[in-house]
C-alpha cells in the first residue's frame, strides 16, 4: 500500500468519525405533517403539540375575542380571562359565509375583525383552529343544515356544483394566505373542516353521501388548497360527531393517514349530571378509544368541541370535563361560543363561564390544576419556534 493511498483511507476513516459525531449531536428529525411543504412554523406546531400533550391539555374557546355573553367586540375582552385572569390557549373561529364572500359569518363576525383577532392570539402564543359551516351548493335555505343526498357528489370533480366548489375554496385560501404574524409569516392553523361527519345534520354527514364520496371531498379540498393555491399553514383535523362506540365507526370515513394531523370529535353533554355522569363517562371511554388510534397513527387528538349549554351544574369544570377527560393524553378541549341571549333559539347559548355565572369559582379551580393549559403556559412552551 502505497503513502498516498494510506493517507486517503486515513482521511475517509475521519471523514467517518466526524460524520458519525456530527449525526450524534444532530437534534432529532422533526415531523412532517400531511402537507409536506407545511411552512416552518406549521411543522415546528406540529411536533411541539405532539410534546406538549405529555404536559397536559390547552383550553380553547369558540369566538372567544369577539364576544362574550354581556359585551361585543371590545378590544382585548374575553369572558374567560376575566374569570380566570388568562386567555384560553386555543382560539376557535368560524368561517361559514366567506365562500360566498360575506363580509361577516354566519355568528356575525367581520371577517376583517377576525383576522385581526386570530393575528393578536397568535402573537400572545395560542394556537388557532377553524371549523368552516358551509352553507348547502344546492342553495338549500337551511344552509349547513341540510341533508339533501347528492349534495357532495354535486360538488366533486365532475359535479353539476364542481366550479362553484372550487371558487367556494378559492376564497377559503385567500383567508388562510392572509393570515400573517408581525415577520409576515403565515399563521398555522388548525383546519377542521366537514366536522361532525359521522353525524346527521349537516349536507357531509354520513346520512347525506357515501364513505367514498366523502373521501374524495376530503382528498379534493386538501389537493385544491396545497396543490394549487400553495396554502402550505393547516393542521388538517378529522372531526366526527360524539356517536361512536368503536374505533371502526370512528374510523369509517377516515381520509387516511396522508390527509390527516389531527382526529377528534364533538360532544355536549345534555342530561342533568348531577344525576348521570353519562357524559362523563361516555367522553372518557370514546377519548381512550381515539388515543388508541392516535398511538397506532401517530396523530394528535382533540376534543374539538364540548360544553353543556349555559353550565347549569356549579362544578362542571371540575366534577364532569375534568373526569371526562382523565388520564388522556389530548392536545385540547375546546368550549363553544358565549353568544348570550340567543333570539333565534329563544333562549341563553354559552358554554364558558363568564364574570358573576354560578361555575366561576370552579373554573378558577379548573384553571389552577397543573394539566389544564391556558394562554400563559403555552406562551412559554413558544409553539411555533425550534
Ligand atoms: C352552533 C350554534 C349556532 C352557530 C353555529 C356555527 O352550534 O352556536 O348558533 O351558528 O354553531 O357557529
Amino acid at each position: 500500500m502505497n503513502r498516498i493511498v494510506i493517507k486517503i483511507k486515513f482521511l475517509l476513516l475521519l471523514a467517518g468519525l466526524l460524520g458519525a459525531n456530527c449525526s450524534s449531536a444532530r437534534p432529532a428529525a422533526k415531523e412532517l405533517p400531511a402537507d409536506k411543504n407545511a411552512t416552518v412554523q406549521t411543522v415546528n406546531l406540529y411536533n411541539n403539540l405532539k410534546k406538549l400533550s405529555q404536559k397536559g391539555f390547552m383550553i380553547g374557546h369558540q369566538d372567544d375575542l369577539a364576544y362574550g355573553v354581556n359585551w361585543r367586540y371590545e378590544n382585548g375582552r374575553s369572558d374567560i380571562k376575566e374569570v380566570a385572569g388568562d386567555y384560553p390557549a386555543v382560539y376557535g373561529w368560524e368561517l361559514g359565509g366567506l365562500e360566498a364572500n360575506e363580509e361577516k359569518n354566519i355568528d356575525g363576525v367581520p371577517f376583517k375583525k377576525m383576522r385581526q383577532f386570530i393575528k393578536e392570539g397568535y402573537e400572545r402564543g395560542g394556537v388557532i383552529t377553524i371549523s368552516w359551516h358551509a352553507r348547502s351548493p344546492m342553495g338549500a335555505p337551511k344552509g349547513a343544515w341540510d341533508t339533501t343526498h347528492g349534495t357532495v357528489a354535486s360538488i366533486l370533480p365532475g359535479g353539476a356544483n364542481h366550479v362553484l366548489f372550487k371558487s367556494w375554496l378559492d376564497e377559503l385560501a385567500k383567508f388562510f394566505l392572509s393570515l400573517k404574524g408581525s415577520q409576515g409569516e403565515a399563521i398555522p392553523v388548525l383546519f377542521r373542516p366537514f366536522h361532525e361527519l359521522t353525524g346527521t345534520w349537516f349536507w357531509w354527514c354520513r346520512n347525506a353521501c357515501t364513505p367514498e364520496q366523502f373521501n374524495i371531498l376530503w382528498r379534493f379540498t386538501q389537493y385544491y388548497l396545497r396543490d394549487e393555491k400553495k396554502v402550505h399553514n393547516l393542521l388538517y383535523v378529522y372531526n366526527t360527531s360524539g356517536d361512536f362506540k368503536t374505533k371502526e365507526e370512528f374510523l369509517e370515513r377516515y381520509p387516511g393517514d396522508d390527509m390527516v394531523d389531527m382526529i377528534s370529535f364533538d360532544a355536549y353533554q345534555y342530561d342533568d349530571p348531577v344525576k348521570s355522569d353519562l357524559f362523563a363517562k361516555n367522553t372518557n371511554f370514546q377519548l381512550g378509544l381515539i388515543e388508541e388510534i392516535a398511538a397506532e397513527k401517530n396523530k394528535l387528538t382533540a376534543l374539538a368541541e364540548t360544553g353543556y349549554e349555559q353550565i347549569p351544574f356549579a362544578s362542571w369544570w371540575t366534577e364532569t370535563l375534568s373526569k371526562a377527560i382523565g388520564q388522556h393524553k389530548i392536545s385540547y378541549v375546546l368550549v363553544w361560543r358565549n353568544h348570550g341571549y340567543n333570539e333565534w333559539m329563544k333562549k341563553m347559548h354559552y358554554y364558558a363561564p363568564y364574570k358573576g355565572h354560578a361555575s366561576e369559582a370552579d373554573f378558577i379551580k379548573f384553571y389552577q390544576q397543573d394539566n389544564t393549559l391556558f394562554e400563559k403556559d403555552v406562551a412559554k412552551e413558544k409553539l411555533y419556534g425550534d
